[in-house]
């Protein structure tokens, strides 16, 4: 993988990007409501840049399995806040939505980059609203919303149907006029995938750069980490407990070159990349 491709808006770097995860949301699955309140968001925010992270991504709505959405107006109200303080800070900002409005919003606020999990899916006006603010865009991997997605984990392959539908999107995006160096893909780990399919993606995820697109990865203490490190009574090790694991892959997704890692544990993804790129010879950034 790499070189390290550049992407509308943001800095390039020669090694493998940072993103910090700011959930402003009661209910995520990763750090169970701690953030929910602003002011606590921000702050939170602002420790993870101070840990190096190169982009913050904020989020108001919980992905997880079963989880229930907040309408328009209750996620404008968790993100915007949050989107411009750290964006005053010069700080690059991601904010993660399914919705078009609350991208345009949160781009108007100062984010720079558009986080949507389901690639265009969600809403129909995402894509044209992403080619008129002419911003960064991840599109990612996504088979419908947190009450149906483990219900559709069927694949002939993972990795080919995960491939073919990304290239669908893809297309899609270019057809609303979304520009080629606006876009990062995201294969969606844990998104209508079960463990087992997660790490097939992992394996194989040099193939997915056939697509020509810079590559984000999200498996930040996911379940399918907290099911291989489950205790001798089975039960998988508790999301907060998944940070070294998630560190070891973010050190081999640095090794294999992929664009960026979005992770909670900013500081040790940080490290892990350093020590990638010192060991590749490419100090320094
Ligand atoms: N995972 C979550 C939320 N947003 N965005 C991208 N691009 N990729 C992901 O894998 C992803 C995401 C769910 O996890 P969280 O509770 O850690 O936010």
């Amino acid at each position: 993988m790499g070189p390290f491709g550049a992407v509308r808006g943001l800095p390039r770097l020669d090694r493998t990007q940072v993103m910090g995860v700011v959930n402003v949301t009661p209910d995520s699955f990763s750090d169970g409501g701690r953030w929910f309140d602003p002011d606590a968001a921000i702050g939170h925010g602002l420790a993870l840049l101070a840990e190096g992270a190169d982009v913050i991504d904020v989020g108001g709505e919980s992905t997880r399995p079963g989880a229930e959405r907040p309408d328009t107006a209750e996620e404008l109200r968790r993100v915007l806040p949050v989107v411009r303080a750290l964006a005053a800070t010069g700080a690059v900002v991601s904010v993660d939505t399914m919705r078009a409005e609350v991208a345009a919003e949160a781009v108007a606020a100062g984010a720079r980059l558009v986080n949507d999990v389901s690639g265009g899916l969600a809403e129909v006006e995402m894509l044209a609203t992403v080619a008129d603010l002419g911003v960064a865009y991840v599109c990612m991997h996504w088979r419908g919303h947190a009450d149906v997605m483990q219900d559709r984990t069927v694949y002939a392959d993972v990795v080919t149907d995960v491939l073919r539908e990304l290239q669908d999107r893809i297309e899609r995006a270019r057809s609303a006029g979304v520009q080629p160096d606006q876009l990062v893909v995201d294969a969606g780990f844990g998104f209508a995938k079960t463990g087992e399919h997660n790490w097939e993606l992992l394996r194989r995820l040099e193939e997915l750069e056939v697509l020509g697109v810079p590559q984000l990865v999200g498996v930040s203490r996911k379940r399918f980490l907290g099911s291989l490190l489950a205790g001798p009574d089975g039960r998988p090790r508790a999301p907060d407990e998944r940070d070294d694991a998630t560190t070891a892959l973010t050190t081999l997704l640095a090794w294999r070159g992929v664009w960026g890692v979005r992770v909670h544990s900013v500081r040790a993804s940080r490290d892990a990349v350093a020590v990638v790129q010192q060991l590749q010879d490419r100090p320094s950034g």
